[in-house]
């Protein structure tokens, strides 16, 4: 089973596509990559981007449907609503099933988007994915509403556009699941840590191949939960293993 990521290059490679392949790898799925935009970081700082045009975003996807049957997708940074509408379109024209990283900022506080992007993502690729993995920030941004405890996590996660979990690693641990309504709460140990660039993209990435590889989606998504938890653990994001 082949699965993509459509999303931005960290040239560190602790998130974005670079980083999303390696999670594919990680767990035995065949990963391709389309580049949405370029950038410029390291965990610590984020110095520019430089994105794709829209034009050749779509022929990059093109040329992978060409040659490869891909069903699940995720997508992380998209940069502008345009791009947001364009692969809103794709994964209309190629029945794909879509896991949305809702980026908005990156972790080190670099700006990954043009403009605010909540209401194109409202509007054009919730409605159409299965599921968008947002933290407390993006959630709220979603949603126009304040996170501050479950009770409202749970809320916001009913005001989503589609099934969602809400990650918890600025809620004390707890993630949020909604799944067709059904609410599931995973609490996990926060683990003291510098190293946490690039957990958003590979927890949706991991779910993908989850997916792929024939578990159901609340499976899936606690399965992923566990591979990032175990990668934080062992230090596998932002700096720890660029120094081993
Ligand atoms: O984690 C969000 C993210 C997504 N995509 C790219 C990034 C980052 C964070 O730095 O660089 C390309």
């Amino acid at each position: 089973m082949i699965v993509m990521s459509i999303a931005g290059v960290d040239p560190s490679a602790g998130a974005g596509v670079f980083a999303d392949l390696k999670t594919f790898q990680a767990i035995s799925v065949y990963g391709t990559g389309i580049v949405t935009s370029l950038t410029a970081q390291n965990p610590y700082r984020f110095f520019s981007t430089q994105p794709v045009s829209e034009e050749y975003i779509s022929e990059q996807i093109d040329s992978v449907m060409d040659s490869y049957e891909v069903k699940f997708i995720k997508t992380g940074m998209l940069y502008s609503p345009e791009i947001i509408k364009l692969i809103s379109e794709k994964i209309k024209e190629y029945d794909l099933k879509a896991v949305v990283d809702p980026v908005m900022v990156a972790t080190s506080g670099g700006d990954l988007t043009k403009e605010d992007l909540a209401s194109a993502l409202n509007k054009y690729l919730l409605p159409k994915s299965i599921l968008t993995t947002p933290n407390i920030t993006e959630a709220e941004k979603l949603t126009s509403l304040t996170i501050e405890t479950k009770e409202d996590a749970i809320e916001a996660s009913k005001n989503i556009k589609c099934n969602n979990i809400i990650t918890g690693g600025h809620l004390n641990g707890i993630n949020t699941i909604n799944i067709d309504g059904e609410i599931t709460i995973k609490k996990q140990e926060l683990i003291k840590t510098d190293n946490l660039h690039g957990t958003g993209c590979n927890l949706s990435s991991a779910i993908v191949a989850y997916l792929a590889k024939d578990n159901d989606l609340k499976t899936s998504i606690l399965k992923s939960l566990d591979y990032v938890y175990e990668g934080i653990k062992n230090g596998n994001y932002g700096t720890l293993i660029a120094k081993l």
